[in-house]
C-alpha cells in the first residue's frame, strides 16, 4: 500500500481545524495546520453562524497544507449536524441560523401539531432535540421555502463551495429528521406532510464517495497543482468521531465523543426505536457504513467553556481551566449534589453558573459557592449523566458494557475520566483526543486506496489502537481524593 496524505476539515461548534493526515496500513498520524475560532454572531433576530468567516478559514488551512504536503491526495469536511444554508441558484439565502438559537421552540409546536414526536421516532428513530432540522424548517416563513430550490447542511454547504456540486452526505442527513430509518432515499411523505418542498433535499451521497473535484479557481485560490478530489467522509462529526473510537470488541464497548456534547451510546448494527429507548432520549443516526449511532446527547463541555467565558466577561481577565481543574480536583466529590445537565435551561449561550445556582435553589439545596465549586459539579454532573447514558443504553439493548470509550476534548480532562470510570465503575479508556478528524482522514484513506477498499471499520479502529495515544482510568471509590 502506497503511504498518502489527506487534507481533513473539521467544524466544531467552538472552534475549526486543518488537518493534514499521513496514512498506510500501519501508519495514522495527524498534523495540526490551521486551528481557528468559531464565534456564533448575535444578530436581531437570532443567533447565526459567519459561515463565510468559516469558509475563509477553511480556505487558508487548505492552501497551507497543500504548501506542506504539495502532494495531498483528496480533501474532506465534517462539521457539526442539523443546520443548514437555503440556496437559490448559487446564492445563499442568509446567513445560517445557529442550533442554539431559541426560536426552533416554535418549530416543535408546528411540527408536532401535525405529527407527535411518537409516530416521528418510529419513522427517523431521533431523540428529540428541538433543534433537529425538521423544527428549523418549521420556522422558515413560506416565502423563504418558496424562494429556495435547495438546502445543504453545513458540511454540504462547504463542499458546494469547494466544488459547485450540491449533495446530501447521508450521515449528517440523518440528523434532519426527513430521511426514513433504513432508507437511501429522504422520506417523501413527511417533507409533504410537514409542507417543505420535497425539491429542497438534494440528491444523497455515501462516505467514500467522492463529492467532485476542487472547483477551478478555488484550486488556483489555495495553490492545488493537479485536480484535487473532494471525498464524502462521514460529514456529520460524530459519525467521523465514532468511525476513529478504538473499539477492539464493539459487543461490549460504549463510546462518549465529548467536546461540546457528550455524546454517549453504543454502536449497533440496526436501530432500536422502542417506546423506551425514546422515553430515555436514545437517538439511532447513521454511522458510517451502514452502522447505526445509538446515543443519547448530554450537554458536555458546552457548560464549562460557556461558564469561563461567563467568568471572564465578568472580570475582564483570561481564566485558566486547567487552574481551575486542578482546583476543582480537591473539592470533596460529596460536597456537592449533582445538578440535571440536560436541563433546557442550559442550552442558550449566556450566564451559566448563574443558572446553575438558580437550579440548586429552585430545590432548596446548596449552589457550589466558589468557581471550583461550580467547577466540580459541572464535572461531577457531567460523569454522573454518561454513567446513566452508558447504563441506559446496555438496559436497552441488553448488552454488557465492559469499556468506555472516551474520545474528543474531554479525553484530556483527567478529572472528568477519572470521575466518569468512578460513577460507571467501569474503566474508561481515554483518546484520541482527535477523533473526528482522524475518521474523516480514515475514510478518505479508504476511498482513495491508501488503506484496502475492502478495509471494515474494525481493521481502520485497529489501525487508530495501534497508533493512537490512550490513556486508562480505573473506577475508584466516589471519595478518594483525585490527583489530576
Ligand atoms: C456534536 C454534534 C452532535 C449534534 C450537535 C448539534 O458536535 O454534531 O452530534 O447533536 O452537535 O449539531
Amino acid at each position: 500500500m502506497i503511504a498518502a496524505s489527506v487534507v481533513a476539515v473539521d467544524l466544531g461548534a467552538t472552534s475549526g481545524r486543518v488537518v493534514l493526515g499521513h496514512v498506510d496500513t500501519n501508519r495514522l498520524g495527524l498534523d495540526l495546520v490551521h486551528r481557528f475560532a468559531n464565534t456564533p454572531v448575535p444578530v436581531w433576530d437570532g443567533l447565526r453562524w459567519n459561515i463565510l468567516g468559516l469558509y475563509g478559514e477553511v480556505l487558508t488551512g487548505i492552501r497551507d497544507a497543500l504548501s506542506r504536503e504539495p502532494g495531498a491526495r483528496s480533501i474532506g469536511v465534517d462539521s457539526w449536524a442539523v443546520d443548514y444554508a437555503l440556496i437559490r441558484g448559487d446564492r445563499v439565502l442568509g446567513n445560517p441560523f445557529h442550533y442554539r438559537d431559541t426560536r426552533t421552540a416554535r418549530g416543535v409546536d408546528r411540527v408536532h401539531a401535525r405529527i407527535p414526536h411518537s409516530e416521528l421516532y418510529r419513522r427517523n428513530g431521533l431523540q428529540y432535540l428541538p433543534f433537529t432540522t425538521a423544527y428549523q424548517l418549521a420556522t422558515e416563513p413560506q416565502e423563504m421555502l418558496g424562494l429556495a430550490d435547495r438546502m445543504l447542511l453545513i458540511p454540504d454547504l462547504i463542499g458546494y463551495w469547494l466544488t459547485g456540486r450540491q449533495r446530501a452526505e447521508i450521515t449528517n442527513a440523518s440528523t434532519t429528521g426527513l430521511l426514513p430509518l433504513g432508507a437511501d432515499e429522504w422520506d417523501r411523505d413527511l417533507l409533504e406532510r410537514l409542507g417543505i418542498p420535497t425539491h429542497l433535499t438534494p440528491p444523497l451521497i455515501a462516505p467514500g464517495e467522492t463529492l467532485g473535484a476542487l472547483a477551478g479557481d478555488t484550486a488556483a485560490h489555495v495553490g492545488a497543482t493537479g485536480e484535487l478530489p473532494v471525498v464524502a467522509v462521514g460529514s456529520h462529526d460524530t459519525a467521523s468521531a465514532v468511525v476513529a473510537i478504538p473499539m477492539t470488541d464493539p459487543a461490549t464497548a460504549a463510546y462518549i465523543s465529548c467536546g461540546t456534547w457528550g455524546l454517549v451510546g453504543l454502536e449497533l448494527e440496526r436501530p432500536v426505536v422502542t417506546d423506551t429507548a425514546r422515553e430515555a432520549g436514545f437517538t439511532n443516526e447513521r454511522g458510517v457504513d451502514g452502522r447505526t449511532r445509538f446515543l443519547h446527547n448530554v450537554m458536555g463541555l458546552w457548560l464549562l467553556s460557556e461558564s469561563v467565558r461567563q467568568w471572564e466577561r465578568e472580570s475582564g481577565r483570561q481564566v485558566q481551566l486547567s487552574e481551575l481543574l486542578a482546583c476543582a480536583a480537591l473539592v470533596p466529590a460529596d460536597r456537592t449534589a449533582v445538578f440535571d445537565v440536560d436541563d433546557p435551561a442550559f442550552a442558550a449561550p449566556g450566564d451559566i453558573p448563574a443558572r446553575i445556582a438558580a437550579w440548586y435553589a429552585d430545590r432548596d439545596l446548596p449552589a457550589p459557592a466558589s468557581r471550583p465549586e461550580f467547577v466540580r459539579a459541572i464535572i461531577e454532573s457531567l460523569a454522573d449523566a454518561f454513567a446513566r447514558g452508558i447504563a441506559a443504553a446496555a438496559d436497552l439493548t441488553g448488552r454488557t458494557v465492559a469499556t468506555i470509550h472516551l474520545v474528543g476534548g474531554g479525553s484530556l480532562n483527567t478529572l472528568l475520566c477519572q470521575r466518569t470510570a468512578g460513577r460507571a465503575g467501569i474503566p474508561v479508556i481515554a483518546g484520541p483526543v482527535e477523533a473526528t478528524a482522524l475518521g474523516n482522514v480514515l475514510i478518505q484513506a479508504r476511498a482513495i486506496g491508501a488503506v484496502p477498499a475492502d478495509a471494515d471499520l474494525e481493521s481502520l479502529r485497529g489501525l487508530v489502537a495501534a497508533t493512537q495515544p490512550q490513556r486508562q482510568y480505573l473506577p475508584q471509590p466516589q471519595h478518594a481524593r483525585l490527583t489530576s
